[in-house]
């Protein structure tokens, strides 16, 4: 930060909308500068207003063409749309194609939008958390709708994806594998499903492997998980789509939500503490005798990390107990 751009200007131009803010403050929070953690305490209070809806998926699937068209339709019902983009290979990221990519730059002109791509590496805080606190930014910088896209099914592509309030699984036919991955990893996190390139011939058949994948899930706090065939070419089903996330959203307002909110909160709770835990603890420790002693030990071979490391907690432990 320069000295003329302090933390609560730059706070007061997230909140009025203004993209240079938003975009320095995600940057903050991206390296996790030290000024992230005060920033993300003065826009907490302004944030639970957007929706955040996570879309996921295997690569190729159609999710950046997706919501660049989910994007437009929000738009013409006069909605504003935050987009964070996980995935090297997006449009919105500079990968992709030249026509996808002058396409999304059309999308990045309008005020009422703000395409935002994360780096996939070299996260000091976490992946998962940095996507989190950006699409807490775009919340409090007053989106009504923001769109997380990942890529992939592995576990820290699910831990980013937990972000959402709203999750959309888009799977595209003739992608056979792919349909075995789902069951895996995002059978249990899609609160939509989406069979895209709906007009593709074999795309009837997807949506009904996946119906009946469906059948035998059990349902998730009384909502019943749907598939929805879309074309992000023609336009077709992007309309019931967005019907359908509206629909989710209301049922999260009926108290769906709020249990989920509450499991959230303490993971991430905890989280937040295991890191302060561990930080706190290491710098102490490392200053220590102890340390020094044990590393010498661990390097003539008289005793292996792991017990030299229970010793280092065992002292620690009683270090804190005296105090
Ligand atoms: N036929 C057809 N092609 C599509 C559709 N949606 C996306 N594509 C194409 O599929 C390719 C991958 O799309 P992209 O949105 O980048 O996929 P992502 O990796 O899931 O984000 C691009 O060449 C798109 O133009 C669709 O509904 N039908
Ligand atoms: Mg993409």
């Amino acid at each position: 930060l320069t000295q003329t751009t302090s933390v609560q200007q730059l706070v007061r131009g997230v909140l009025h909308g203004e993209k240079r803010a938003i975009a320095k403050t995600i940057s903050i929070i991206e390296n996790n500068e030290p000024e992230a953690q005060k920033i993300v305490s003065l826009i907490y209070p302004k944030t639970g207003r957007a929706h955040i809806v996570g879309i996921t998926g295997p690569p190729g699937a159609g999710k950046s063409t997706l919501i660049e068209k989910l994007v437009k339709e929000l738009r013409n019902r006069g909605k504003t749309v935050g987009i964070v983009a996980v995935d090297p290979t997006s449009p919105f990221s500079g990968g992709a194609f030249l026509g996808d990519r002058v396409r999304m730059q059309d999308l990045s002109m309008d005020a009422g939008v703000y395409i935002r791509s994360m780096a996939t590496r070299n996260h000091p805080g976490g992946l998962a958390k940095a996507t989190k606190d950006a699409a807490r930014v775009l919340d409090a910088s007053g989106k009504d709708v923001v769109v997380v896209e990942t890529v992939g099914a592995g576990q820290s592509e699910v831990e980013v994806i937990k972000v959402a309030q709203t999750i959309l699984v888009v799977l595209a036919p003739g992608m056979g594998d792919d349909i075995q991955a789902i069951k895996a990893g995002q059978m249990e996190i899609g609160d939509i499903f989406v069979v895209n390139k709906g007009d593709r011939e074999n795309a009837d058949k997807a949506v009904s492997d996946i119906q009946a994948m469906l059948e035998l899930a059990p349902e998730k706090k009384g909502w019943k998980p749907t598939v929805i065939k879309t074309s992000a070419l023609t336009g077709e089903g992007i309309a019931d789509l967005l019907e359908r996330i509206d629909e989710h959203a209301k049922h999260l307002k009926k108290g769906a939500h709020d249990e989920r909110r509450k499991e959230r909160v303490e993971n991430e709770l905890a989280e937040a503490l295991t890191q302060k835990i561990t930080e706190s603890m290491m710098k102490e420790l490392k200053q220590s005798r102890e340390w020094k002693k044990l590393t010498e030990k661990i390097l003539s071979r008289e005793i292996d990390p792991y017990s030299a490391a229970d010793r280092l907690l065992e002292k620690q432990l009683k270090n804190t107990r005296k105090h």
